[in-house]
């Protein structure tokens, strides 16, 4: 039995576009990514994930895959790609690459050839219908398109240039695992897969009630009817070709139950899912386009729930607060004008300590923020500037509208990587595809690496405690004070050691004390990880100050 080597990891997640440019263009190219190597050694990762670099026109950053087989020429060349695999290899580091399956562009040659005619063999590649349902696309609006080529109308459950695959069709699942074994073979270590959790719809297309925001067509499709069945199959077909091959799902409001059969490993299916629950709980009533406060007792509930879930069900967590989709977590859920530092650690120190993989996205290591963005024309994300038209049309304020872009858009993840003081941050010497942002000269990889005592480090430091301490990976957990308004504390347990985890999620100070009712067998403690650098050693009775994190160590 393949040891499950990935549990002991960490992912960094790399947004090409936005990484490093060498080229002067504006955009981060894969000689940027090779260019980094080294400090992503340093900081000690073990898997990089890079989002989509196959040839796209680019309308939704590279989710709109034209061909699967190419590499996109603003990035660099195939060999380029080669030499990253090769170059992260000889550091002992694997990559992952984003494979996008429920979709491709319309420009892809599937989609030119099957609008053409109902006889093209690729017309049952697509989704196609006389009438539309009423179903919503995710990036607003209906989500069927009219093809006047076609005289029909096509599914496109994201943008109107990403047409949803018939995944009914087994030629297509051919030629989709045809493609993923050509990457296989290219020497990559693992997928992360887009929306995975959506390729099998309800074959009746039935219309949704539309009266929530969330009843707009996704319980038809989500976790559908023979996605089970098609994971098995793709594992089968591909991912069993290569021992140690590494498999994340990415699951668009999935439920615990599908996330523990995707990957408990007698199933078969894949090794890790990312849900999204967790990252709702600044969403009013479902509403992501509103500025709003998160809901922490909320997070903690949802949190909870998905690790002793998946705990009791054998499956394992994909662990997360950034992506290329969220708002920075520091911004978020941290305090960005205070306590910046502070409150990064204390989140990296409260998420990395969970049980599951964690992943970190470009930027979080050294506490990159929201860049405060106000002007529409700062905003490049189609979702953002779909959201931005809907918004404004139907009434909602300038203001208010600005608001939420500049608490909830995708772009606020998505601005280059800062790596030093000089112009643009060094992430370019032309003219960013999008705004860098201003307090680069403040935050910036130079400065962090600089500092003893920077956020970098301190992830480097939870990385390494992962390698030695088998607790992190394999402990039980369990949550303490679930109700506390200020504090989130767990514990982990394994063998005879056990984590005391203590997080202070606030900007004022906090009282802990163990609750009577739990016992810890120790005689012993010490700290494994603080971000002040004064913490008592008193674990059963703790005052923490603003945003104070600290994980006992106790045997
Ligand atoms: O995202 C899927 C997804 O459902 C989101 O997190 C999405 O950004 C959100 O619904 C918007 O509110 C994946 C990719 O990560 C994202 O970048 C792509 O745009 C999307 O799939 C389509 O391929």
């Amino acid at each position: 039995m393949q040891d499950a080597w990935w549990k002991k990891s960490v992912v960094y997640q790399i947004y090409p576009k936005s990484f490093l440019d060498t080229t002067g263009d504006g955009i981060g190219d894969l000689r940027g990514i090779i260019h980094k190597l080294d400090y992503l050694r340093e900081l000690g990762v073990d898997i990089l994930w890079l989002t989509p670099i196959y040839e796209s026109p680019q309308r939704d950053n590279g989710y709109d895959i034209s061909d699967y087989y190419r590499v996109n020429p603003q990035y660099g060349t195939m060999a380029e790609l080669e030499t990253l695999f090769d170059e992260a290899h000889r550091r002992d580091m694997k990559v992952v690459m984003d494979i996008v399956v429920n979709h491709t562009s319309t420009d892809h040659m599937w989609f030119q050839e099957a609008r053409k005619s109902k006889d093209s063999p690729y017309r049952d590649f697509y989704i196609w219908r006389d009438e539309p349902n009423n179903w919503l696309s995710k990036f607003g609006g209906s989500a069927w398109a009219y093809d006047e080529a076609a005289n029909q109308y096509y599914l496109h459950l994201f943008d109107v240039t990403q047409a949803d695959l018939n995944w009914e069709n087994p030629k297509l699942r051919d030629e989709i695992y045809q493609m993923m074994n050509f990457w296989v073979e290219k020497g990559v270590d693992g997928f992360r897969l887009d929306v995975i959790n959506l390729i099998s719809k309800n074959q009746q297309f039935p219309d949704d009630t539309l009266e929530t925001s969330t009843e707009d067509g996704r319980r038809y499709y989500t976790d559908g009817p023979r996605i089970h069945e098609y994971l098995k199959e793709m594992n089968q077909r591909v991912f069993a070709n290569k021992p140690g091959f590494v498999t994340v799902g990415e699951m668009s409001s999935t439920s615990l139950e599908h996330c523990v059969k995707y990957t408990n490993p007698n199933e078969r299916e894949l090794n890790m899912t990312f849900s999204f629950h967790h990252l709702k709980v600044d969403y009013p009533n479902g509403e992501k386009w509103v500025a709003a406060p998160f809901d922490f007792v909320q997070l903690k509930e949802i949190l909870s729930q998905w690790q002793v879930g998946m705990q009791q069900g054998g499956g394992w967590n994909a662990l997360f607060w950034c992506n290329h989709d969220q708002p920075r977590v520091v911004s978020r859920f941290g305090n960005d004008a205070h306590y910046r530092e502070a409150s990064a650690k204390m989140l990296a120190t409260a998420l990395h300590l969970l049980k599951g993989t964690p992943y970190i996205y470009q930027g979080e290591e050294i506490g990159m923020t929201n860049p405060g963005f106000d002007r529409i024309e700062d905003y490049r994300d189609v979702e953002s500037i779909n959201a931005y038209g809907r918004l404004t049309s139907s009434g909602t304020s300038e203001s208010d509208t600005m608001a939420a872009l500049k608490q909830k858009s995708r772009d606020n993840s998505r601005t280059p990587m800062q790596w030093d003081a000089s112009n643009n941050a060094g992430f370019t010497t032309g003219t960013p595809w999008i705004r860098v942002a201003p307090n680069y000269r403040d935050v910036n990889v130079d400065d962090a690496l600089a500092n003893p005592d920077s956020i970098f480090y301190h992830y480097q430091k939870l990385i390494r405690l992962r390698k030695t301490h088998d607790v992190i990976v394999y402990g039980d957990y369990r949550v303490i004070l679930p109700d506390d308004p200020q504090l989130f504390v767990y514990l982990r347990t394994y063998k005879n050691d056990t984590i005391l985890v203590i997080n202070n999620f606030y900007a004022v100070d906090a009282k802990f004390v163990l609750p009577s009712e739990i016992s810890i067998a120790g005689a012993t403690s010490e700290i494994l990880v603080s971000n002040y650098k004064d913490t008592p050693n008193t674990w059963h009775d703790l005052d923490l100050r603003p945003y104070e994190s600290v994980a006992f160590y106790i045997r």
